[in-house]
């Protein structure tokens, strides 16, 4: 015999009803089970089947405890994507750092992209635990990739039943520009040369550190970054 509550069976392995309760908010099964044969001795296996998954659990002759059968949830997040720098020349290899959630119930092993645009430039198959979070960090290889702003996203797939889908993708828009071009304008001119040259000796953190001037992403504002800047003094686009 089989019991239903919500698109969930449930049913023990001699066929006998042992549903009286229905699933919470979360999904999960929460029922007791009655013995009405004392004599039993044997161990009860019991199935819940959600969207074509099924979960089981062993329960022994105990009592008239209640049970709870949690049902299996499907749901990754990506929580973070967070670019080195927002403003980046046509012929560097940027970093990306992108933080994924596993918000469900069980270990996952998916492919995580990510894209500019609709080109994908990485992807990594990654396994994470239920509840746990990873942070990946991957070069973004400009070369090529046309002035402007392009949209890079990191992205999973839909897992089988996950209903929460809207957390899957996460983007950040970089402006790609010429080299030595600081603060985003299209042009290296004065602006870009004081602005790295006042975060001298800077690091990541420090109060004069500006971020899209460490164009060889090393950590530190030095003279290679200043030398860079000047070197394109004049340059522009369009
Ligand atoms: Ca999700
Ligand atoms: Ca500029
Ligand atoms: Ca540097």
């Amino acid at each position: 015999m089989i019991a239903s509550a919500r698109g969930m069976t449930l049913f023990d392995q001699d066929g006998n009803v042992v549903w009286n309760g229905q699933a919470d908010s979360l999904g999960n099964a929460n029922f007791n089970v009655t013995f009405t044969d004392l004599n039993y001795t044997d161990t009860l296996r019991l199935e819940a089947v959600k969207n074509g998954e099924s979960i089981t659990q062993s329960i022994s002759l105990l009592s008239n405890t209640p049970v709870i059968l949690p049902m299996l949830r499907h749901d990754i997040a990506i929580t973070g994507i967070t670019p080195y720098r927002t403003i980046v020349s046509d012929r560097t290899m940027t970093s990306v750092n992108v933080t994924v959630a596993n918000q469900g119930s069980v270990q996952e092993t998916f492919t995580l992209i990510v894209s500019y645009n609709s080109t994908a430039f990485a992807s990594q198959m990654i396994t994470v635990g239920n509840g746990s979070t990873v942070k990946w960090l991957l070069i973004w290889n400009t070369t090529g990739v046309n002035l402007g702003n392009h949209t890079v996203t990191a992205s999973v797939g839909q897992l089988p039943t996950e209903t929460d889908t809207a957390d899957n993708s996460l983007s950040r828009i970089i402006q790609v520009s010429i080299l030595g071009d600081i603060n985003g304008d299209g042009r290296v001119d004065m602006k870009d040369v004081s602005k790295v040259a006042a975060g001298f000796q800077t690091h990541f953190g420090d109060v004069k550190w500006t971020i899209n001037g460490d164009l060889d992403e090393n950590g530190v504002i030095d003279m290679k970054d200043i030398s860079t800047t000047a070197k394109h003094f004049g340059e522009h686009y369009p």
